[in-house]
């Protein structure tokens, strides 16, 4: 059974969490074929990955509440630690990721948006934390990605509530970028994609590490990591065809990825 599925249209992926069954609840399963399908991708063709979920209720229910409710401690602890790595392998991917987020959004389905570069909604998309209600603490990065997303004050608001919020909210507080009619949401997303793939995927990969570095790190050690990816892009076909090109007055060629 494929719990999760792959299409490739052209230089972009769409990564489908697929159980619609449980609202595409993450249990471990699921969290494994999410790893395996992550580790699948071709990034000499890929240049980027929407994610989303199956059929027309939600992007991802949770973590599997079923199969959480018996765990020990120590269960407990590695069931995180399963979703950490795969999160944070998704969350550093090469390529950009843009989550299209077409229902319910709520505990490990809301931190799998935020593990992703860019959030786009459907009007029909709701978005919470709601562990503290179930007796546990968020498990797969949300404490830390709300807060950095969002800021630390609603971050604490909407964990410590467990509060849902709908696509409206969710986009004046900057949780989304963007919220669409849910039959226009995968068009709007594959737009987007496409629109980035576009780009010079060297510059493009240069930029999501330059952010994602440059924010763990104090002022003048993120601008050296600038500084380094800034660089490294030089000598580049792309480069050289784009610069030229200016400078010639006339259209790049279509970017190689080298
Ligand atoms: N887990 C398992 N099954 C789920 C599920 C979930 N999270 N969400 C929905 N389902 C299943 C339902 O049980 C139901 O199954 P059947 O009864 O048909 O067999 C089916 O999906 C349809 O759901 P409903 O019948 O409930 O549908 P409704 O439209 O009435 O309600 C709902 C939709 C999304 C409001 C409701 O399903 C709901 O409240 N679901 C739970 C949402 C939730 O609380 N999610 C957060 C889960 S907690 C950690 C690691 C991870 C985590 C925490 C810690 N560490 C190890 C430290 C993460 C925690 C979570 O994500």
């Amino acid at each position: 059974m494929a719990f999760v599925e792959l299409e490739v249209k052209e230089h972009i992926g769409v990564l489908t969490i697929n159980r619609p069954e449980a609202l595409n609840a993450l249990n471990d399963e699921v969290i494994r074929q999410l790893d395996q399908v992550l580790d699948s991708l071709d990034l000499s063709v890929l240049r980027c990955l929407i994610v989303t979920g199956a059929g027309q209720k939600a992007f991802v229910a949770g973590a599997d509440i079923a199969q959480m409710s018996g765990l020990t401690k120590a269960e407990g602890e590695a069931f995180g630690k399963l979703g950490n790595d795969v999160f944070r392998k998704l969350e550093t991917l090469p390529i950009p990721t843009i989550a299209a987020v077409n229902g319910f959004a709520l505990g490990g389905g809301c931190e799998l948006s935020m593990a992703c570069d860019i959030r786009l909604a459907s009007d029909a998309a709701v978005f919470g934390q709601p562990e503290v209600g179930l007796g546990i603490t968020p498990g797969f990065g949300g404490t830390q990605r709300m807060a950095r997303l969002i800021g630390m004050g609603k971050a604490k608001e909407l964990i410590y509530t467990a509060r849902n919020i709908k696509a409206p909210e969710a986009l004046s507080i900057g949780l989304v970028q963007a919220v669409y009619p849910a039959e226009e949401l995968m068009a709007e997303a594959e737009k987007m994609a496409n629109r980035i793939a576009g780009n010079a995927p060297i510059a493009v990969r240069a930029c999501k590490k330059a952010i994602n570095d440059g924010l763990q790190v104090d002022m003048d050690a993120a601008l050296v990591v600038e500084e380094k990816l800034f660089g490294s892009c030089f000598e580049t076909k792309d480069q050289t065809n784009a610069m030229t090109a200016f400078v010639e007055k006339r259209k790049h060629d279509p970017f190689v990825n080298c």
